[in-house]
């Protein structure tokens, strides 16, 4: 099974909450196991400023969900998580799932680009990332110790708060 891993995002409607909600609906996906969690952090809003800070978080996953199928799954996700879809490039929102990282496979589809396109210099991506695969390779074959080591923390703030109690791996 792929190892897929999914970025969490959150900056409305009480963050924390609803990346810990999130993280209940990852854990009962079809045809799924939630394997790793990262801890939430911090970090000021990338894009418009007028906007609260967000938590964000990385989970890791074996699924036999196809990219697409898991996509939809994300999608329905959010949706029950009250997220509108806005105009607004990179507005607020109550939760965001985007797939990082499916197994070794690039994917190019009008629905679904992975490895998801900006996470190689988003601090708030490569360090909750680091913490549950810190030997993680990347598709293209650059190491996630290198991408680290290019990526400031960018006021990235761990949080202690647990996102779930128990990840059976
Ligand atoms: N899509 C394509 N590839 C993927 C993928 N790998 N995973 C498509 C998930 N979705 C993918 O996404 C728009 C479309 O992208 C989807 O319909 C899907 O088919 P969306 O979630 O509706 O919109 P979005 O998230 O606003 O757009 P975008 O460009 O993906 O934004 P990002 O890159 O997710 O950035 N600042 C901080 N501190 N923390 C954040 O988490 N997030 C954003 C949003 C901006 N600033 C942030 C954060
Ligand atoms: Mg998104």
């Amino acid at each position: 099974m792929p190892q897929v891993y999914i970025g969490l995002g959150s900056n409305l409607a009480q963050p924390l909450a609803q990346l810990r909600d999130a993280c209940q609906a990852l854990a009962r996906l079809p045809d799924s196991q939630l394997l790793a969690l990262s801890s939430a952090y911090a970090s000021d809003p990338l894009g418009p400023p007028d906007q609260p800070r967000y938590l964000n978080a990385v989970a890791g996953l074996h699924t036999q969900l196809a990219p697409l199928a898991l996509l939809d799954a994300l999608q329905g996700i959010e949706q029950a998580h009250g997220r509108q879809r806005k105009a607004e490039r990179w507005g607020p929102r109550t939760l965001d799932l985007d797939i990082l990282l499916y197994g070794e496979q690039r994917i190019d589809l009008p629905r679904l680009q992975v490895p998801h396109y900006h996470m190689h210099a988003r601090a708030f991506v490569l360090y909750p990332l680091a913490e549950i695969a810190g030997e993680l390779i990347l598709p293209d074959g650059r190491r996630l110790t290198e991408l680290l080591a290019q990526c400031p923390y960018q006021g990235l703030e761990r949080l202690e708060e647990r996102l779930l109690d128990e990840v059976t791996a």
